[in-house]
């Protein structure tokens, strides 16, 4: 039995590397011919513990190989990304562009999992254009369990930097179009896993999968408010919430600059556009959270103001420090980040030197290379006037504060209070 996984991004490759690790014969599919080729001599294009090394030993093993086409294959599953479009609205071109292609190999007894976050009913909109391309076969939308073809909505819920490891022993969601779908799908997943699949409907599987990281997102604005609140009332936030969270049933997230990352600031407005007029509480927490850079930065103007008030320098010669870029603590991913956007707003506005910190990457993107320098922690903690704490990476928690001679400063996570 064949297996192709279509997308081999965070999601698609560490799953494609789960079954080959499993002896199951894999073929990954994308479109990005430098992550075939990467692929293809054993090696990976993206940074996830562990991955290498599974990856490493499935290709030279014969059992994953990387192709830019579909061919044949007994389960299909796709992996794409489903960003969204200006307005908010979830762009499904990715799965769609997936689904046709995937169409043109399908034959009878195949199993198709869409496996990308994605808004309520596309499951059963990629089983219409699968009908459409190729009504020579039966869908379950119209045989149900006498289908051809079986289809499933699976969502991944794993946390990039522990990807190999929950991949593995989380539970899994398994929402089949008919039971028969649902049962094929769970006997997929359980070639590697180990923990429980559980099954409902296509549906309900694409709903879970977006309460899970819109509960998240919530949870967090709750913190980031308490923050606002607390900074208005002279409160240090960081004390109130370990207070509170000694309370039984209370356990409040950690406030910060804001949330990125390609989940949870997108898949809730996936909720918010298909029902705009019920989602307020999850509409407004992603305003909370996708407000909090600016936020920053105007604790960064009045930190600089009482800076300059308290020095002879002119704002033209303070400097500025940004302390971690990525968008969450230790990894290197810089992409939808808040930390990236308070360091450009800070940049903008700043009339002296703005200057990084980020001890996991050796260059930063060049839009920001324009207007900031990318400084290591020591230069930074020596020479800079203001310091602006925005990732709580394991090397800045270490730093001893009697290293930290400056007391302008702006700490969005609670590190150097
Ligand atoms: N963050 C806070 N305060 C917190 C926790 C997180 O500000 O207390 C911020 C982080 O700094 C980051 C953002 O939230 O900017 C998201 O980070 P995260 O670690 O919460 O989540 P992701 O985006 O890395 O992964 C999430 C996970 N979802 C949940 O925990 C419900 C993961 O399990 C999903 O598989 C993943 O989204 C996904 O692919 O959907």
């Amino acid at each position: 039995n064949i297996i192709s996984v279509i997308g081999l991004g965070y999601i698609g490759l560490p799953t494609a590397a789960a079954f080959a690790s499993h002896q199951k014969k894999v073929i990954g599919i994308d479109i990005n011919q430098r992550a075939v080729d990467t692929i293809n001599r054993g090696e990976i294009h993206i940074v996830e513990p562990d991955l290498d090394r599974v990856v490493k030993s499935a290709v030279e093993g014969g059992w994953l190989q990387a192709a830019l086409k579909p061919t044949a294959a007994d389960a299909f599953l796709i992996a794409v990304p489903t960003p969204f479009k200006g307005d908010h609205q979830p762009d499904m071109c990715y799965v769609q562009a997936a689904a046709l292609s995937l169409a043109e190999v399908l034959k009878k007894g195949d199993l198709v999992i869409l496996e990308s976050t994605s808004p309520v009913g596309a499951t059963e909109q990629m089983a219409e254009w699968l009908a459409e391309a190729r009504p020579d076969l039966t869908f379950p939308q119209q045989a149900g369990e006498q289908a051809d073809i079986n289809i499933a909505y699976c969502p991944e819920r794993v946390l990039p930097g522990q990807v190999m490891v929950e991949l593995i022993k989380n539970d899994r969601v398994i929402g089949g179009m008919s039971p028969v779908c649902s049962a094929r799908a769970s006997e997929l997943y359980n070639i590697f896993l180990e923990g429980e699949c559980v099954i409902t409907n296509a549906r309900t599987a694409e709903m879970c999968k977006l309460t899970e990281n819109s509960f998240r997102d919530v949870n967090i604005a709750f913190a980031n408010e308490l923050s606002l609140i607390c900074a208005d009332q002279g409160i240090n936030v960081w004390e109130l919430i370990a207070l509170a969270n000694r309370h039984p049933r209370v356990n409040i997230l950690q406030p910060g600059p804001g949330v990125g990352g390609h989940c949870i600031a997108v898949d809730p407005w996936f909720i918010v556009a298909q029902n705009p007029t019920q989602a307020r509480l999850i509409r407004t927490a992603r305003e909370v959270n996708d407000g909090k850079p600016h936020w920053v930065l105007d604790q960064v103007k009045r930190t600089v103001a009482d800076c300059l008030a308290h020095s002879d320098k002119r704002a033209s010669e303070l400097k500025v420090a940004c302390f971690g870029l990525a968008f969450k603590p230790n990894i290197d991913d810089l992409r939808e980040s808040p930390a990236m956007s308070v360091a450009h707003l800070v940049a903008d506005w700043n009339a002296g030197e703005t200057w990084v910190v980020e001890p996991n990457v050796k260059s930063i993107p060049e839009k920001l290379a324009n207007e900031a320098t990318l400084v290591s922690m020591e230069t930074a903690l020596q020479h800079a006037d203001v310091l602006v704490m925005l990732v709580d990476h394991q090397q800045f928690k270490a730093i001893d504060g009697a290293q930290i001679n400056q007391p302008w400063i702006v700490d969005t996570k609670g590190v150097w209070r």
